[in-house]
C-alpha cells in the first residue's frame, strides 16, 4: 500500500539551518522573545550535560538526556499560557525549565532529594510530574482538557510523547477521545527517531506521524523540531484553535534524540556515528544562536555572558540540592492515592517501623 497517498504533511520551517528566515512564516516575536528561546536552551543544554556527567560520577541515578530536542522542548513550552495544562515526560527537562521551574525543582527529583510535587504551587503550575509508562499522560491529558471545557475554562492542554509512544493504546485510545468529544488538546510528539533501539522506520508504517491524525478525524502537522520558531508557531496556533472550540490537533516536530536514551544505554549498539554527526549539524541550539547574530546583532560578549551565566545557574543549583536531605524511604507511599487506603497504610507503618529498609 502506498502510506504516502493518505497524506504526507510537509515539514514547516521558520529558521532555515544557517540562521536565516523565512519572512513569511515568522512569528516576529519580539527580540526579548527571542533571547528568551535561546536563553532557555542554553540553560538546559549545559543543564543536561552537567546531568550526564553527574551520573558518570555516580551522584545521580539513571537520567534521560536531551541533547538535540532543546528547540522542541523550549519551543512547545514558550507557547503555552499559564493557564494551560501541560503533561511532560522523563525527557522533558526543558519542558519543566520552560514552564517555570526553577534547576533545583528539576534537579530535586534527580537526587532523590524530592519530587516534582513538593512545592507549595503545584496546581496553579499547572504542569504534571513527568510519566514513565509511555503514553499514560495522553488520555490524563484528554480528560483535564474536557473538564477544563465542560467548566467554561478559557485553557487547553499541551501533551508531550515520542515516537515510540505512537504504538501504545493509550495513545490510540486519548487520540480517538479526543476527536469524538473535540477536546481542547495539543498532542505533541517529539519524533526523535528512536524509541531506545527502535527506529522510527520499524514504530510504524505510517508514512509520518502527524498524518495518524486523520484517522481520528482532526488535523495533524509536521514542523522542523530543531527550529525553535516553527515549533512555537505550530504549537501557539494549535492551542489558539484549540482555545476557540476547534478540538484538537497532533504536532509532529521532526527531531533527533542525540544522547543515550538514557544514561544506561549505549547507543553504539544500534545506530551508527554518520547518522549522529548528521544530525548535529542541524544542531537547534547553534541555529537559534545563528538567528539572533542574523535578526537582532547577537554578539560574541553576549553570547560569552549567556554561557557563563548557565554555567554558574547550573553548579549554584547543583552545590544547593546536594546539601539538602534526601526523601525518606516512605516517600513512596505519597502522591499516589488522594486518601490513603487502609492496605497501604500498613504497608507504610510497616516500612518505617523495620530497621531492614535501607534509608
Ligand atoms: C508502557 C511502557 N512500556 C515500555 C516501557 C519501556 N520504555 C521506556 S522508554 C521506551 C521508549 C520510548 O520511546 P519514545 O516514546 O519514542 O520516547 P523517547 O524515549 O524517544 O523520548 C520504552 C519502550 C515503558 N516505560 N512503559
Amino acid at each position: 500500500m502506498d502510506t504516502m497517498a493518505i497524506q504526507a504533511p510537509d515539514v514547516t520551517r521558520v529558521v532555515a539551518p544557517d540562521g536565516t528566515v523565512n519572512e513569511g512564516t515568522d512569528p516576529e516575536l519580539s527580540e526579548s522573545a527571542v533571547i528568551d528561546l535561546y536563553r532557555l536552551q542554553v540553560l538546559a543544554r549545559t543543564f543536561d550535560e552537567k546531568a550526564v556527567a553527574l551520573h558518570r560520577q555516580g551522584r545521580i541515578g539513571t537520567y534521560a538526556p536531551l541533547q538535540g530536542q532543546e528547540a522542541a522542548q523550549v519551543g512547545a513550552a514558550y507557547a503555552l499560557a499559564d493557564d494551560d495544562y501541560c503533561f511532560p515526560t522523563y525527557r522533558d527537562h526543558a519542558i519543566y525549565l520552560t514552564r517555570g521551574l526553577a534547576l533545583e525543582d528539576v534537579l530535586v527529583h534527580l537526587l532523590g532529594k524530592g519530587n516534582y510535587v513538593d512545592r507549595e504551587d503545584p496546581a496553579t503550575l499547572r504542569t504534571f510530574p513527568p510519566t514513565i509508562p509511555i503514553a499514560t499522560q495522553l488520555p490524563h491529558a484528554v480528560g483535564v482538557s474536557m473538564a477544563a471545557d465542560y467548566r467554561g475554562d478559557d485553557c487547553a492542554a499541551l501533551v508531550s510523547f515520542g515516537d515510540g509512544a505512537t504504538s501504545e493504546g493509550d495513545f490510540h485510545e486519548g487520540m480517538n477521545f479526543a476527536g469524538v468529544f473535540e477536546t481542547p488538546t495539543v498532542f505533541f510528539c517529539q519524533n526523535n527517531q528512536w524509541a531506545i533501539s527502535m527506529p522510527r522506520e520499524r514504530q510504524t508504517a505510517s508514512a509520518t506521524i502527524a498524518q495518524k491524525a486523520q484517522a481520528y478525524g482532526f488535523e495533524g502537522v509536521r514542523v522542523d523540531g530543531n527550529d525553535v520558531l516553527a515549533v512555537y508557531t505550530a504549537v501557539e496556533d494549535a492551542l489558539d484553535a484549540a482555545k476557540s472550540g476547534e478540538g484538537p490537533r497532533l504536532i509532529e516536530a521532526v527531531t533527533y534524540r542525540r544522547g543515550a536514551h538514557t544514561t544506561t544505554d549505549d547507543p553504539s549498539k544500534y545506530r551508527d556515528d554518520e547518522e549522529v554527526e548528521k544530525w548535529r549539524q542541524k544542531d537547534p541550539v547553534e541555529r537559534t544562536r545563528e538567528f539572533l547574530e542574523d535578526a537582532h546583532g547577537w554578539s560574541a560578549t553576549d553570547e560569552e555572558k549567556l554561557r557563563e551565566w548557565a554555567d554558574q545557574r547550573v553548579a549554584e543549583a547543583v552545590a544547593e540540592v546536594e546539601t539538602r536531605t534526601g526523601l525518606d524511604v516512605d516517600a513512596i507511599f505519597e502522591h499516589v492515592y488522594a486518601e490513603t487506603p487502609e492496605r497501604l497504610r500498613r504497608q507504610r507503618e510497616r516500612v518505617v517501623d523495620n530497621p531492614e529498609v535501607e534509608r
